[in-house]
């Protein structure tokens, strides 16, 4: 019906776990992880997973785990009891170990595996990559770029990333992170301060002590002393409120291009968290599903294989509509397939709007305004442009 084959010449597969997903951080925590199940049926109901290898992904081992965390914490992230009552503004935070059990990282039944099958599926995913059995592997489980070796962040427990690029970093000799998260990738940016060997790139919301994290600054690109081979490295894109499809897909073109002219990489990690799409409950711009699905389809033109991680996302009619659309560009269905939503899709009233590609008026009634000056935008290409200088692989 809706003519989905697989791609000619490439594979595509897709990594998850429906287990994961059952998993609550607590009734009014933002972070939902049945949003992933709404983008499975969306997904499916498509027809897309005929042109796919599906993959139930399995938890990731303690060792796996090791790779980049301290014992000391993955200890402490299998034993810490659940809290029944999870912390939010009426139930402030205590003292905590690893900054877990606080509101934004609570201890919820199951964490554990939750983290594990989450690391599980990027790992998958990176060595399906590794052994050329996929092109373009797929895990919206993944991409909790907060995590950091012996501290949670930001809801992000384990960084899946990080040890799914060291996986790939065992056969390629040049991995590219993109990140189009409305959050810096601090955590994944930080584990790769000190390598020329992974480039990161992480276009966000920049505000310092009002937008969480506060880093990643445009003057920020990794510590730049003591001949650290990983200087000019870290790229940087800080934006303001209510960014358009247009604007960051002529930024997001720009800097892709030029990175890939001087970093040459062998393989891309591409980060899609969809807090960057207009009425995100956490996020601030004005992206579409198309704006943002047009980062994903320039990366698959590149003709590098790619891993493609999800990451925020707290609205989860939207989240699904744009991991949907982007499962479509991978396997290169997205300009045949139907804009409304099939009728016999599961949760189909959930989407409020029929169609895949809701307007900003559809999404926000009146769109927020846009901070971001032509003037700027050149300063930071400019920017980026000056620090690619320094990199020639
Ligand atoms: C419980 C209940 C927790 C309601 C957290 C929004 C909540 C937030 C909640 C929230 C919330 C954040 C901070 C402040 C640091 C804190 C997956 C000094 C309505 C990748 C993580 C954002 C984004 C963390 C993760 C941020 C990702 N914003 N309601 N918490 N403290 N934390 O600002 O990049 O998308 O908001
Ligand atoms: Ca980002
Ligand atoms: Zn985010």
């Amino acid at each position: 019906e809706y003519n989905i084959v697989r791609p000619k010449g490439y594979t595509v597969s897709y990594h998850a776990n429906p287990e994961m997903e059952k998993h609550h951080f607590g009734q009014t925590h933002p972070m939902k992880p049945w949003r992933l199940t709404l983008t499975k049926s969306l997904v499916s109901s498509y027809g897309m997973p005929f042109a796919m290898d599906n993959y139930l992904t399995r938890a990731a081992t303690y060792e796996e785990l090791k790779s980049f965390h301290a014992s000391e914490y993955l200890e402490y992230l299998g034993t810490a009891p659940a809290e029944d009552m999870p912390r939010d503004i009426d139930n402030p935070d205590k003292e905590v170990k690893f900054n877990l059990g606080g509101s934004d990282c609570p201890l919820f039944h199951g964490l554990y595996d939750y983290c594990s099958m989450s690391a599980g599926g990027s790992l998958d995913a990176a060595r399906k990559i590794c052994n050329k059995q996929s092109d373009i592997a797929i895990a919206w489980g993944g991409g909790l770029h907060h995590a950091k070796r012996s501290e949670a962040s930001g809801f992000c427990y384990i960084n899946d990333i990080v040890i799914a690029v060291l996986q790939l970093l065992r056969c390629y000799p040049r991995v590219l992170y993109i990140d189009i998260d409305v959050h810096h990738g601090d955590g994944v940016e930080e584990a790769f301060f000190s390598t020329d060997r992974v480039m990161t790139v992480s276009f966000h919301k920049y505000q310092p002590d009002i937008f969480f994290p506060g880093t990643g600054g445009l003057d920020d690109n990794g510590p730049k002393s003591e001949h650290n081979p990983g200087a000019h490295h870290a790229i940087n894109v800080p934006l303001n409120d209510g960014i358009t499809d247009e604007q960051y897909q002529y930024l997001f073109e720009s800097i892709i291009g030029k990175i890939n002219e001087h970093f040459r990489p062998s393989v891309i990690a591409l980060q899609c968290g969809a807090d960057s799409l207009a009425g995100d409950r956490l996020g601030r711009f004005n992206l579409q599903v198309q704006g943002h699905g047009a980062c994903v389809e320039y990366c698959k033109k590149l003709g590098i294989p790619m891993i493609i991680f999800g990451g925020g996302g707290y609205t989860p009619r939207n989240v699904a509509r744009a991991w949907s659309f982007e499962t479509s560009i991978a396997i290169d269905c997205h300009t045949k397939i139907n804009p409304i939503i099939p009728q016999h899709a599961p949760w189909r009233d959930r989407f409020i709007h029929d169609t895949l590609f809701p307007t900003l008026e559809q999404i926000l009634g009146e769109p927020r305004a846009n901070r971001n000056t032509a003037k700027r935008l050149q300063e930071i290409i400019q920017h980026v442009h000056d620090q690619l200088r320094f990199v020639n692989h």
